[in-house]
């Protein structure tokens, strides 16, 4: 029992373990070069610094320096921002103090007077928090603190998380418990959660939540719930944390009694207006709104003939004097439209680039269908220059094996912020899309859909950790190289030993390669099961839009299989530069991970490897379930690293995953093989079970589907 709650524990610390630093040299270093911390200033968000050090000390070094207010002797860590510095320090950063922004720190070993200290400091103090986890996290990587010289700021101004999280508590697409926000106890109970929450964010340098799901329900709008909100922001903001919420564009008619939304009505206008100020009196930071309108279902401006501008803007008007943000997703698609669906919202928003109000920026998917385990990047980032786009990553797992598959998501991120849209010529990267770097973007941001819940872990799998770490980590620097966060995360979660690091590493990277493999390898999207998109679906044809069947995505016949968006198909590639275009369009240019996304090809089509597109195909999905069990195989070595709870855990869920990579592998390829018409090739198991076998499973409970 004893030892349940301990790893419980562990589980529940996240990537803040604090491990006690096993390695001599480093603890030595630490301990003579920290004799002192000297804190400057006493807001709440250096009170948290000054806690978070002794915290990580204790635990990592085994004790606190002295904590000081005034700067006396040498080997102290000074912590505070630029305006509370001596003048004499202050001026020998000023060079660095101009380089950072608004949330950037310097972490610098400096000589004062002629003494050894270390300084943290920045333009506030929430940027001094920052540096403090950031120079708690070079302990814990065990890296040296001899000359000392950091500056580092993030390259993008919001960098939130998107709850998709209901007021009753269901999580829309959530598979780590219930949502965090017990709205029924709030404003009055503050769960030690929500601190430690925000405490996890601070650490990784997310500066927003968007606390609602985009499925909204304008009741969180009213004072009752607002009252809730209120208390969740003084939570937060200490950790330099903005709270958001979810706009429902009919909330003037279900809670204000008007007849109409329509974004032109001046009496819905004041409306929004009276609500603006209504919410800037209790939160005077509140971040503003996430939007999802005219969106599968959803309503917004084009119920009264307005578009998605009018709509934007008219809400943009009402944050602006408040200095609030409008967020409008461009997740749109439509029933009505018989044209390929990974069209639609390129042909929607693309014209009204530059027609936006400054406070709007359009929120974007990293591909044009859904959050598939591999799509090319969406044709919109780079293709409207004069509107900021930003990011929209899911970090729950709703395509990627729910919170049972270990799969590692910035090696996913950074494939698509790597992506060259060639919208200004070679090297106009996602990335520089997102920072604002290619069109001086003033406004920038990346939000991630978040995995967490109240599960004792956080977010159901402990390696799904990573995702909510890794999110954060490319949100501050969308450059990052995925090796470089899980090697931080593991030594921050685990252990720093090599023999551990190396190989559980490497499994990370490869894990997110692996889910391709065993689900839609070559290309192949959205043919999981119907509504919960639990388990493999490729046979499904039977629902109302056509647009949600598996069937209309891989369009296997006994001719081949892949959507032709081909300039013969349906000319998708169009949307991207024309450099890309062609890239695309031409089946020898044309990635083999892509393939079937953009073409139709034969189950005879000759890959790269020689192997015909049957044999290729099957071949991908044995080597997804292989992957899976080398994963198993390193686990199993790792058990000495990790307490044998958290052991045990991914052990079981690792086992899960072998079974349900296997499913995968069997249910497509007896589906597909109906078309093929062809054995399978030497090296692929024969599936245990008939395909109505697979076909007959049914899931009605399935997490996360409302
Ligand atoms: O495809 C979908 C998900 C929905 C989600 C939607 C969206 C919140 O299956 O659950 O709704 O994407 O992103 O709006």
């Amino acid at each position: 029992m004893i030892s349940f709650l301990a790893s419980a524990q562990k589980d529940y610390k996240l990537w803040l373990q604090y491990n006690t630093i096993v390695n001599s040299a480093i603890a030595s270093e630490y301990k003579n070069n920290l004799k002192g911390i000297v804190v400057l200033g006493n807001s709440e968000t250096i009170k948290i610094s000054e806690r978070e050090l002794k915290t990580g000390f204790l635990d990592m070094l085994g004790n606190i320096p002295e904590v000081k207010q005034d700067l006396k002797g040498e080997n102290n860590l000074i912590i505070g921002s630029q305006s509370n510095l001596h003048a004499d320090i202050k001026n020998e950063l000023q060079s660095d103090l101009n380089k950072i922004s608004n949330e950037g720190f310097i972490i610098k070993s400096i000589l004062f007077k002629n003494k050894k200290q270390i300084v943290i400091t920045g333009k506030n103090d929430v940027a001094v928090l920052y540096g403090v986890f950031y120079f708690l996290r070079i302990l814990q990587t065990n890296k040296s603190i001899k000359n000392l010289s950091i500056t580092d700021s993030p390259k993008t101004n919001i960098r939130i998380l998107n709850h998709w999280d209901n007021l009753d508590r269901t999580v829309e697409r959530g598979y780590a418990g219930f949502s965090l926000w017990n709205w029924q106890k709030l404003p009055d109970f503050i769960d030690q959660r929500y601190i430690d929450y925000a405490r996890a964010n601070a650490s990784v340098g997310i500066n927003g939540t968007v606390l609602t799901n985009v499925n909204a329900n304008a009741l969180i709008l009213t004072p009752q719930y607002l009252e809730k909100v209120e208390a969740l922001a003084n939570v937060f903001r200490p950790y330099g944390i903005k709270v958001y919420l979810t706009a429902r564009f009919s909330a003037p008619i279900e809670i204000g009694n008007l007849k109409t939304a329509d974004p032109k009505n001046q009496e819905v206008i004041n409306w929004w207006e009276d609500k603006m100020a209504e919410i800037y009196k209790r939160i005077p930071d509140f971040g503003g709104f996430l939007v999802k309108a005219n969106s599968e279902g959803q309503p917004g401006p084009q119920n009264y003939g307005r578009d998605h501008v009018d709509g934007a803007n008219m809400l943009a008007d009402a944050v602006a004097p408040f200095g609030g943000v409008i967020m409008w997703r461009a997740f749109v698609y439509s029933e009505h439209d018989v044209n390929d669906r990974a069209k639609q919202a390129y042909a929607e928003f693309q014209p009204y680039d530059g027609k936006f109000k400054e406070n709007v920026i359009v929120q974007v998917k990293n591909g044009a269908i859904d959050f598939q385990p591999r799509e090319p990047f969406h044709p919109l980032f780079g293709a409207m220059p004069k509107t900021p786009l930003m990011m929209e990553f899911q970090i729950t797992q709703e395509y990627l094996g729910f919170s049972t598959h270990l799969v590692f998501l910035p090696k996913l991120f950074q494939e698509v912020l790597e992506s060259d849209t060639y919208q200004k010529g070679k090297g106009s990267t996602v990335a520089k899309v997102i920072d604002g770097s290619l069109y001086q973007n003033k406004l920038t941001g990346i939000a991630g859909v978040a995995n967490i819940g109240n599960d004792l872990n956080w977010t159901g799998h402990p390696f799904a950790q990573a995702n909510w770490y890794g999110f954060g980590r490319l949100a501050w620097n969308p450059y990052l190289d995925s090796e470089t966060i899980a090697d931080e995360w593991l030594r921050c979660t685990f252990s720093n030993d090599e023999n551990f690091i190396k190989p559980v590493k490497n499994i990370m990277i490869g894990s997110r390669e692996a889910v391709v493999n065993y689900m839609t390898p070559l290309g192949l999207h959205h043919i999981m099961d119907t509504g919960h998109h639990y388990g493999p679906g490729p046979w499904v044809s039977n629902l109302s839009r056509p647009e949600w069947n598996p069937t209309y995505y891989h369009k296997a016949d006994k001719n081949g299989i892949g959507f032709d968006r081909s300039k013969s198909g349906t000319n998708a590639v169009s949307q991207y530069a024309p450099e890309v275009a062609i890239f695309f369009d031409n089946l020898e240019s044309c990635p083999e991970k892509d393939l079937l996304w953009f073409h139709h090809v034969s189950w005879d089509y000759k890959l790269k490897n020689g192997l015909t597109l049957w044999n290729g195909l099957a071949l991908k999905y044995q080597q997804g379930v292989n992957q899976v069990k080398e994963m198993q195989n390193v686990w199993n070595q790792a058990e000495k690293y990790v307490d044998s709870e958290r052991f045990n855990e991914i052990k079981m869920l690792l086992e899960i995953q072998q079974k349900e990579a296997k499913w995968w592998r069997d249910a497509c390829l007896l589906y597909f093989q109906q078309f093929s018409g062809k054995e399978l090739p030497e090296g692929v198991e024969k599936p245990t079970q008939t395909l109505e076998y697979f076909k007959s499973l049914k899931f009605p409970f399935a997490p996360g589907n409302g």
